[in-house]
């Protein structure tokens, strides 16, 4: 069996819709996934939703609603984003599922077994938005005074009963890891915040609540409801079958396994030390990386609700095309940075390069042949300039598996890109058109090399654009077998054309986008 590849998001509060942030973090993930899954790996890639705690409680309570019930219908409204968005997760977690409950009780009676839990009492600064406690030094003054999480969110003086988990014990084992795998934390700037954070020293953690019930259950402890980023970072676990079914554990939750968080730059402390922490006191592998991802803007603002700039993903995966939103989203911004996004940008983005540049590649190629060879493929007879066009478009997948592999979307986005403008140098300096007339040998030669590097061009790119990479290939007659990274430089066409395949007249994969006056 192939080497098992396990890739999660963090899973999304659904206290309210999901914003294009939440896409954003979904669709480069999927990338990443869909990636593995043609490099041949077993692939397992899990997102979902985080469905307890305050913050949830109180968004219920704000509109006069059970959790349950707001969780169910914002879940849903995750779920359907991911479908839209054709996201392709194995499994869509609930917090709220009946295995992922009992999933949350193992991890906290494995660390109560190794002796790091005990009952004390919490006086300190909550913060419900961030759902994070907070040391008094953390904190940052607000307007008039007021205290604010380093987050910038309202913080309450909170004092309760709580089971705590020794955190303190695990500075020194937590900077080890860190130092013995550089790479643990992505990109490196995140690395060395967590770095200084756990060197200034760690307190034990506040790891139960009892001011309200609307989470999971601590065992034979009435009254006590987990914190809630202790079941929502056990979600990974569940996921890989914790703890009842050791033979998927083995094979997506295991020593020195591939198991990658994506998440985003305000979670990774919650990801890059309480979550090895625990793991480590609960005797269970640690992931191999955790990378935290930047945070996408609106026009350069922070979105948020009152200034009314948050952009609804599933709109603009209406309105722009589904492959046209995740290519702006993965090649605009560089993973790890802050982006900004604005309808403008995908807009130009999308008719550059998806339209005029790739789309008009394909179309006018292939649309040339069925026109003119009545959809027969056309003879190949290599020259230089065919061969050195080949081995460049050969020559970027290379460069775009490995940045793949490194978690770099935007990087091997140019890589492809610069192969496709290599395409429309060498058909207008080829002129296949004039050849017609002239020498139709070197025009069928000509088409036959374009044919070859349009295909390797839509296998390198289905990652990013499954849905038209897949239309294009299928209109090429690329089975659905052949379109693994080892067939880009394969000699693949020559079968396609025993075989007698014949080109229908192309439809167009991506329209021009216009904008509209409300866009300005
Ligand atoms: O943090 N741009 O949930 P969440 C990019 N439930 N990414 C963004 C973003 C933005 N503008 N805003 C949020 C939680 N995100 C917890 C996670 S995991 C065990 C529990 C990212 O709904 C954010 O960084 O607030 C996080 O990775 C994800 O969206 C969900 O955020």
């Amino acid at each position: 069996m192939s080497r098992p590849y396990t890739i999660t998001t963090a899973i999304s509060y659904p206290n309210g819709r999901p914003h294009i942030g939440h896409a954003y973090e979904v669709v480069a993930t999927d990338a990443i996934a869909r990636f593995q899954r043609i490099m041949g790996r077993d692939v397992f890639f899990q997102t979902g939703t985080d469905e307890h705690g305050l913050k949830m409680a109180q968004a219920a309570r704000g509109r006069d609603m059970e959790p349950r019930a707001l969780a169910d219908e914002m879940s849903g409204y995750f779920k359907q984003m991911n479908d839209i968005l054709n996201i392709s997760y194995d499994r869509f977690i609930r917090t709220s599922e009946p295995d992922h409950h009992r999933a949350s009780q193992a991890i906290w009676e494995a660390m109560e077994a190794s002796g790091d839990l005990y009952l004390g009492r919490y006086e300190g600064w909550y913060s419900v938005r961030d759902e994070a406690f907070y040391d008094e030094k953390e904190l940052v003054e607000g307007e008039g005074g007021q205290k604010l999480s380093p987050q910038a969110t309202p913080v309450e003086w909170t004092v309760e009963e709580s089971w705590f988990f020794r955190l303190s014990a695990y500075q020194q084992k937590l900077l080890n890891l860190y130092n013995s795998q550089p790479d643990f934390i992505q990109p490196d700037s995140r690395r060395n915040e967590i770095m200084r954070f756990v060197e200034g020293g760690l307190s034990d953690l506040s790891i139960s609540r009892t001011s309200f019930d609307w989470g999971v259950k601590v065992p034979g402890s009435e009254g006590h409801v987990m914190y809630v980023w202790v079941d929502a970072l056990t979600n990974y676990l569940t996921g890989c079958g914790y703890p009842d079914d050791a033979e998927r554990m083995a094979r997506y939750w295991s020593e020195g396994g591939d198991i990658t968080h994506i998440i985003g730059k305000d979670i990774v402390r919650f990801h890059a030390v309480y979550w090895p922490a625990f793991l480590m006191s609960a005797k269970l592998p640690l992931p191999r990386q955790v990378f935290g991802h930047g945070f996408l803007l609106n026009r350069g603002e922070k979105m948020s609700k009152s200034v009314g700039n948050v952009a609804d993903p599933m709109e603009l995966a209406d309105r722009f095309g589904v492959d046209q939103l995740r290519y702006f989203l993965l090649s605009e911004v560089t993973f790890g940075n802050d982006g900004s996004y604005s309808a403008d940008a995908i807009v130009a983005r999308s008719n550059s390069d998806l339209a005029n540049s790739f789309g008009n590649l394909a179309q006018r190629t292939l649309s040339f042949i069925a026109k003119n060879l009545d959809g027969r493929l056309p003879q190949p007879a290599a020259q230089d300039a065919d061969t050195e066009l080949l081995a460049a478009v050969r020559q970027a997948a290379g460069t775009f598996e490995q940045a793949m592999t490194d978690l770099a979307p935007s990087v091997a986005i140019e890589a492809w890109m610069k192969a496709v403008f290599a395409c429309n140098a060498y058909i207008d300096a080829q002129a296949p058109w004039a050849l017609r007339k002239t020498d139709p040998a070197r025009m069928e030669a000509v088409l036959a090399t374009l044919y070859d590097a349009i295909a390797s061009l839509a296998i390198m790119i289905q990652p990013v654009i499954p849905a038209s990479a897949a239309a294009l290939l299928d209109q090429m007659g690329v089975a659905g077998d052949r379109r693994g990274y080892d067939v880009i430089g394969a000699d693949w066409y020559a079968g396609l054309r025993a075989d007698g395949f014949i080109l229908s007249a192309p439809k167009p994969l991506f329209p021009r986008l216009e904008l509209t006056e409300a866009d300005a």
